[in-house]
């Protein structure tokens, strides 16, 4: 195809789909592409929702899920729940190529990191500080999405034994809407296909929450031969349908990728009609597409796309 190599990324994160398309245009693989991709958005803390210093849990800490995955072999190495380092996808690929395993969890995902060379440090900034102790005090999170959903039952501040069953519900979803993972596919001429992501999860999540963006079929998945999706949202509700997985499964059906997105954030809907959340797929002739669940508030998913028929990283919706 020729408007192969191809590199997709959800939201505007245009930096990243430039670190990923660099990385393929000076010889790098697939999967040099999606990491440095999500890295790039690690480093620059994109939307405070990807890397340090964002998305406190309840305890203030703010920690990393990341997966990557090698649509060839169908490798894969995840993260989730990562502490004190700061390259989540890179201690994802480190798991893909340095065990045999597929998914490092908490401490002791950090403690592999470590051995495999990566820098401990605090992942705390002022930023997150500041968005850990507005909470304690009962405050949401200031962000440009907040009151878009405005949910009395979901009010801000720790949790509460003695408060109603509703406002029992631990790490309340407030600020839901303002959590943008990147999700990166990335495909050149040769056919060769990798995603990945790379997220700081939720704010004010109960510690040891895992999202779906380390989760295979959820947060990403890459078959060589059928095509790469990228999922964004929700995890908590959209990891319980596999939506990455889905998308490539029906443009192996032969699905176009836009109906594939469509369809599998159809499902979500089904069963959430107010989630929040969007995909991105791609086939493995590089024709791409996107969905979103239309809500109030949320009717329009930016994503990123670099192929050979522009110059630059264009924004799409
Ligand atoms: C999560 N899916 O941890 C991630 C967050 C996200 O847009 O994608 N926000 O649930």
């Amino acid at each position: 195809h020729t408007s192969l190599p191809l590199v997709i990324n959800t939201w505007p994160f245009k930096n990243a789909t430039a670190a990923a398309w660099r990385a393929l245009q000076s010889g790098g693989s697939v999967l040099d592409a999606v990491e440095k991709g999500c890295g790039r958005c690690q480093i620059e803390q994109c939307d405070g929702s990807v890397g340090y210093g964002g998305s406190p849990d309840e305890s203030g800490e703010t920690t990393l899920d990341a997966m990557i995955m090698n649509g060839d072999t169908m490798e894969v190495g995840a993260v989730a729940d990562l502490r004190r380092i700061k390259n989540a996808i890179g201690v994802a690929r480190a798991v893909m190529e340095h065990t045999d395993h597929t998914l490092l969890v908490g401490e002791s995902a950090s403690v592999f990191a470590e051995n495999m060379g990566f820098i401990a440090e605090d992942l705390t900034t002022n930023n997150s500080v500041n968005i850990f102790s507005q909470w304690l005090k009962g405050n949401c999170q200031p962000n440009y999405r907040k009151n878009v959903f405005p949910d009395p039952s979901k009010s801000c501040g720790p949790y509460k034994p003695s408060a109603t069953l509703k406002q029992n519900m631990r790490a309340q979803h407030a600020n839901t809407h303002s959590h943008d993972t990147i999700g990166m596919v990335a495909l050149d001429q040769d056919g060769h296909l990798a995603a990945g992501t790379s997220t700081n999860g939720l704010t004010h999540k109960v510690p040891g929450r895992v999202g779906d963006s380390p989760i295979v079929g959820a947060g990403a998945y890459a078959d060589s031969s059928a095509g790469g999706a990228a999922a964004t949202g929700d995890g908590d509700l959209m990891m319980r349908f596999l939506p990455s997985y889905l998308a490539v499964e029906l443009m192996r059906a032969g699905a176009d990728p836009s109906a594939a997105c469509k369809t599998a954030i159809s499902r979500i809907k089904r069963h959430y009609s107010e989630f929040f959340g969007a995909i991105i797929c791609a086939n493995t002739t590089g024709h791409y597409g996107a969905a979103c669940n239309k809500v109030p508030g949320f009717s329009q998913f930016h994503f990123m796309v670099w192929n050979s028929e522009s110059d630059a990283p264009r924004l799409k919706s």
